[in-house]
């Protein structure tokens, strides 16, 4: 009985015993320095990096949330080349400043991937993975030109709050909707930036409801959780915003929230960033360590929301762009 119990324990055990713990040796270290924690498309971000470089998949990921300060990113970044990692994983915060210390990395024979925002001021990296930020800004306007041509507003008084300066998402932002404003002759009242924070797009929205009272019919959040704070201040501005109402209100990420508040008839239209880029940056590591070639950019696929009656047809750079009804169950396949 003892040994056929032994035996069905031993199976027990089997079935109960996790996988054997690789051991550290083993594993595949990467060194992740994250922008920071400031918007739902962060946390989407650092989660989808958390899944994949996780110690059952076979790596010991050194996870370092850089709170926004460019400086204590490039500590992190060095204490990866410290720890000597195999890979280091940057979304910088902005966009120049980086020769330097991707140089040591360099030197030190660690291959870096870039994923999200770029650097623009050095190319000693194997590979970026991200969103082109010029066409979302491109696709917002001339989505709100088909949309105004449709609704039959000829005037467009434009407020913007834009993100961190400095980080490719908020320069390719501006650039692209800015380009499009300047083609079709539209009033850019203002812009200034909210950091990509719900506090940051309420505190902006708060002076423009002051300081533009009454001059404004469009709002240009360049990340949902700004587009959150916007609506409290306009909610205590008593102004009205979302179709049929004072204020056109465009939004990028389209993350969960964002969906759910264009669902409500809130936010007349969202412009994904699609922020689940670790599974790209797994199948760059594989091939560097395989000595294959790699991709220097890899461009993540991404999509347009609306309600029904705001799906207009439009084009950006010749191509047309498909717009997604934003439905339940949209919503539920979001990050
Ligand atoms: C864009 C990303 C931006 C998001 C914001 O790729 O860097 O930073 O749009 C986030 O939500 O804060």
């Amino acid at each position: 009985m003892k040994k056929v119990l032994g035996a069905i324990m031993l199976t027990a055990m089997a079935v109960a015993i996790p996988a054997a713990a690789a051991h550290a040796e083993d594993l595949i270290s990467v060194g992740f320095a994250q922008v920071g924690h400031e918007s739902d498309w962060r946390t989407a971000s650092t989660k989808s990096c958390q899944d994949v470089f996780s110690e059952e998949n076979g790596y010991d990921l050194s996870f370092v949330d850089c709170d926004n300060d460019e400086a204590a990113q490039k500590e992190a970044v060095r204490s990866f080349i410290e720890q000597d990692v195999d890979y280091i994983i940057i979304d910088p915060i902005i966009a120049t400043g980086w020769d330097t210390v991707l140089t040591e990395c360099d030197e030190a024979g660690i291959p870096v991937i870039v994923i999200d925002r770029t650097i623009d001021d050095s190319d000693k990296y194997a590979a970026w993975v991200g969103s082109n930020f010029k066409t979302e800004g491109l696709a917002a306007g001339e989505w709100l030109k088909a949309y105004a041509d449709k609704m039959g507003i000829e005037e467009l008084n434009v407020l913007t709050i834009s993100g961190s300066t400095g980080s490719s998402a908020q320069i390719g932002r501006s650039d692209g909707f800015n380009e499009v404003a300047e083609k079709y002759g539209w009033n850019l009242i203002d812009e200034q930036t909210g950091d990509f924070t719900e506090a940051g797009g309420q505190e902006v929205m708060e002076n423009y409801c002051k300081s533009y009272e009454g001059q404004f019919n469009v709002v240009v959040c360049q990340n949902d959780n700004e587009a959150f704070g916007a609506m409290t201040a306009m909610d205590n501005a008593g102004v009205t915003y979302g179709p049929g109402n004072d204020v056109i209100l465009i939004s990028y990420d389209a993350c969960t929230a964002g969906l759910e508040d264009v669902k409500a008839g809130k936010i007349t239209a969202d412009f994904e960033c699609n922020p689940l880029a670790a599974p790209f940056v797994e199948e760059v590591i594989n091939k560097l360590a395989a000595g294959e070639e790699v991709e220097k950019e890899v461009y993540m696929v991404e999509h347009w929301y609306a309600l029904e009656d705001q799906i207009v047809e439009f084009e950006v750079d010749g191509a047309a762009q498909e717009m997604t009804v934003v439905t339940d169950e949209v919503i539920e396949a979001q990050y």
